[in-house]
């Protein structure tokens, strides 16, 4: 522990810690925050508590993560109390289960909503950090929490004439808070990612056409949703400990874990029966529940790419259409990988037609519809599901100043480098959940922790009267190096997608990097553990 000079504190701060985010991270922070005696206000600038689930409301929005692994566990109570009504739960209903948590612990009354930070500046004679909002408010803090997203900017197609397409235009992130109905409509899909993906088997379901523009296709698995049945709630409910246990104890935070055979050393009738079997359950088991070199083997991914392959063929009807669904450029799993229900189903219907950018690329949007060198189309609304400026976009939009006035968006310059995406170097009290480099997986799962990682560090802060901590540029180097370590040989890193920080409508986003932390969930933790074990000797405390 190095000491630094006492502050010489002229104004203090507003607030012991002021959160950026009612999304589950900002609400969860603020449940532990006011468990340590501190005061806080969390920012956030939609009108309600939801983060991805107040934006996200484009049809068919759900999580692929079982329901009762994606809720909070931390209270029993609240477990108790409430019903997930699906395995694989929608939009409304999660959007309905953070407004209960908010209710619950009553946490609207310190949310300041409709607003906006733009600047968060470090004020090293005060030991604060002040903030300025769109509102023209400033307000400050001893520490800084971000609870911004991974996924949380998002980012439209730079396709000329974007802006003079007369009929309605939406982003999937940014969708109106009121029934959008498609009967008669003629609507476009740009984008098939995860979003895109349950975007059009929704919409497929009532628009008079669809016509999907896809640029490169992802390869789909079925989530296999269905209702929870009161007997399976009863059951659930009783197996909460053992759920949370199974999901601490996994790789990514989900139910599933990685089959500990290779793909190679079964014969292929088992292989192929093993695959079936996956192919045939619900959620993300084929994908973080495989063999376990499927994502870092070539051979064993290209047996699982062709196994997934002939499914598309036997699903969809048109052998040309289904040759376009078929990733080419990579092999299964290597980008996230998207859950469907009849996705593949939906382009055997006469009012879907499949464009591949690939033959026909767009050459602008016009008043009335989207150009390509094939043809023009006409359409009542284009959707947008072109994702997000992720991991460091939410961070990017905040002129956010460290020590002698370094912004951090400079630092990040190539990839962020972050200690467990929690903190950074020159950047003192400012504390980040989910922040680049920390662990993903199954997203609430990681938030539960790295809020509570976060709050034993205040508290620790708090017992010992310390007011400052900054980590120091050998934590964050060795961090970087686990995560450079736990990257290697995963097939992944060869391939485009967010998951390696590449967004083409981004500037200084078309090269691949080390975006975020592979390795496991366990892993982190054990790591992280040790460094509050060890009286936080990484970080610099005063
Ligand atoms: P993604 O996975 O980043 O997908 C974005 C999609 O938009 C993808 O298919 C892109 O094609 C496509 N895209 C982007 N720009 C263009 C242009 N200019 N022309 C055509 N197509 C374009 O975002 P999602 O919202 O689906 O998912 C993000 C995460 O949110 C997801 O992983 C979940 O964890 C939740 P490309 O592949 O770049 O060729």
């Amino acid at each position: 522990m190095t000491t630094h000079r006492p502050s010489t504190e002229t104004a203090p701060p507003d607030v012991d810690v002021l959160i950026i985010g009612a999304g589950l991270s900002g609400l969860y922070q603020l449940i532990r925050v006011r468990e340590l005696g501190l005061s806080a206000r969390v920012i956030e600038r939609g009108s309600d508590v939801g983060g991805t689930w107040y934006w996200n409301r484009y049809p068919g929005a759900r999580f692929d993560s079982e329901s009762y692994s994606y809720g909070f566990s931390f209270s029993k109570e609240l477990l108790e109390e409430w019903d997930w009504s699906e395995h694989f739960a929608p939009q409304p209903e999660t959007l309905r289960y953070i407004g209960f948590v908010a209710d619950k612990f009553d946490l609207r009354r310190d949310v300041l909503f409709n607003r906006l930070v733009r600047t968060a500046v470090w004020d090293e004679p005060g030991r604060r950090w002040v903030l300025t909002l769109d509102t023209g408010e400033t307000m400050s803090a001893r520490f800084l929490v971000t609870a911004i997203g991974a996924l949380s900017v998002p980012t439209l197609p730079k396709i000329p004439g974007i802006g003079t397409f007369q009929g309605r235009a939406c982003h999937t992130a940014e969708w109106p808070h009121e029934p959008v109905r498609f009967e008669g409509l003629r609507v476009a899909v740009i984008g098939t990612g995860a979003t895109g993906v349950q975007t059009i088997q929704e919409v497929a379901k009532t628009a008079a056409s669809l016509t999907v523009f896809q640029r490169t296709p992802n390869w789909c698995a079925p989530l296999h949703n269905r209702p929870i049945t009161p007997e399976e709630q009863r059951t659930l409910k009783a197996s909460y400990p053992d759920i949370f246990r199974r999901c601490r104890e996994s790789v990514s935070g989900f139910i599933h874990n990685p089959d500990p055979r290779s793909a190679l050393e079964v014969s292929p009738e088992e292989r192929e029966a093993f695959w079936e079997q996956r192919y045939a359950e619900p959620g993300f088991g084929i994908w973080v529940g495989n063999f376990r070199d499927v994502l870092s083997n070539r051979e064993a991914n290209a047996l699982m790419s062709d196994f997934v392959a002939r499914k598309i063929r036997q699903r969809v009807k048109d052998p040309a259409t289904a040759e376009k669904l078929i990733p080419k450029n990579h092999g299964f799993g290597t980008r996230r990988l998207p859950l469907e229900t009849r996705y593949y189903e939906v382009y055997n219907q006469p009012n879907v037609t499949l464009v591949d950018l690939h033959e026909t690329p767009i050459e602008a949007i016009t008043p009335t519809g989207i150009r390509t060198t094939g043809r023009q189309f006409a359409f009542d609304m284009i959707i947008f599901a072109t994702g997000f400026d992720a991991l460091t976009g939410a961070y990017d939009q905040i002129d956010i100043r460290g020590t002698g006035g370094q912004r951090l968006k400079d630092q990040w310059k190539g990839g962020a480098k972050t200690f467990f995406g929690i903190q950074n170097a020159g950047f003192p009290n400012l504390l980040m959940v989910m922040g680049p480099m920390g662990a993903l997986g199954n997203i609430p799962r990681s938030i539960e922790y790295n809020v509570e990682w976060v709050t034993g560090l205040l508290r620790h802060l708090r017992d010992h009267r310390l007011t400052r901590v900054e980590v120091r540029p050998e934590g964050v180097q060795a961090w970087m190096d686990v995560c450079r370590k736990a990257s290697a040989g995963l097939l992944s890193n060869e391939v485009n997608s967010w998951m390696t920080g590449v967004n083409f409508n981004v500037e200084g986003k078309t090269e691949r990097v080390l975006a975020r932390y592979s390795g496991t969930g366990p892993d982190y933790r054990a790591k992280a553990d040790a460094v509050a074990a060890g009286g936080y000797r990484e970080l610099d405390l005063a």
